[in-house]
């Protein structure tokens, strides 16, 4: 955290102070080489089982309740989760464990201007309400916010907010310009629900145990499109140069900030945004004769030596 801090501060970035803030908010720190994860001898593989077990018991035994917006324990004439075709299932491997989890898809968003689906490493504007399953019956809130909505950003919060945000896109913004509360109409709508190991894993978290499903009603209301989290001319999505589609474990200079977050990529005194040529984007500058396929900005060894 320490780390973390100094960053921020040398930053000087505000927004992105507001956004850690909010990811504390969600019980994790953001120390960037482990976001949330710790390394322990529980067997991840084996409560993802269980895990999947009791969020299939859960989907047979409740349905959505579109009267009133919510889950409720089934009752004769009505389809349940499991049976409901608004419900997708998507499986995702995490840490080498593979995990099955659902969403029902209320709405996917109609956003104006079209900016599309968010990234994994994107900036989201929402309101959620979440609770955890205490057990296949019963639903314990753990927090709400329905009042006004809150930016995060996707690759800061729980994987399971990660991997079924992308699936939804924004709405559009109709706040009244000068005064009116931030109002946005259309935004993608929908109910998660995910396995403990892509929530809070063994750990828990304030007010939260341990090995809990979690499930979130959520509304997508706004990104920012490629999200660029050190404001050095390369959107964080494609600040991956080992090509994972995770940008958290790339750290092409070895100083320990991700590229994402590090403004100078490759360490070589010249900042990211420098090494951009006349149109100010960095990813596509290929200057060392040396090494024609790697980017100056991930290149220490151009401009200033070697050649
Ligand atoms: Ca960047
Ligand atoms: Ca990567
Ligand atoms: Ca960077
Ligand atoms: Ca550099």
């Amino acid at each position: 955290m320490v780390n973390c801090a100094t960053k921020i501060l040398q930053m000087f970035n505000r927004k992105l102070l507001i956004l850690c803030l909010s990811i504390l908010a969600l019980g994790y720190s953001c120390r960037p080489d482990s976001i949330g994860v710790t390394v322990d001898n529980f067997d991840h593989a084996a409560q993802a089982l269980i895990d999947r077990d009791s969020l299939i018991d859960f989907l047979e035994s409740h349905y959505y309740d579109d009267a009133i917006d919510s889950v409720k324990p089934l009752v004769t004439g009505a389809t349940a989760l499991i049976n409901d075709v608004r419900l997708i299932e998507q499986e995702v491997t995490e840490l080498e464990v593979d995990y099955k989890f659902y969403f029902l898809m209320k709405n996917e968003g109609t956003p104006v201007p079209d900016k599309g689906f968010p990234t994994v490493m994107d900036s989201v504007l929402v309101k959620y309400k979440g609770q955890y399953l205490f057990n296949t019956e019963d639903l314990i809130d753990f927090d709400e916010r329905t009042v006004s909505p809150v930016w995060l950003t996707l690759n800061g919060v729980i994987r399971g907010w990660t991997y079924s945000f992308v699936n939804f896109k924004g709405g559009e913004n109709i706040t009244v310009p000068g005064n009116g509360p931030i109002t946005y109409q259309n935004g993608g709508n929908g109910v998660l629900f995910l396995p403990s190991g892509l929530g809070y894993r063994n750990r828990g978290t304030l007010g939260i145990p341990g090995n809990v499903n979690l499930m979130f009603y959520i509304e997508l209301y706004d990104i920012v499109q490629d999200t660029d989290h050190d404001n050095d001319g390369v959107p964080s999505i494609l600040e991956d140069p080992d090509g994972d589609g995770d940008p958290r474990n790339d750290d092409t200079d070895e100083d320990n900030i991700p590229n994402y977050l590090d403004f100078d990529d490759d360490g070589d005194g010249i900042l990211t945004r420098d090494e951009g040529g006349v149109d100010g984007d960095p990813t596509n500058d290929f200057n060392d004769p040396n090494n024609p396929t790697l980017p100056d900005y991930l290149n220490p060894n151009y401009p200033n030596s070697g050649n």
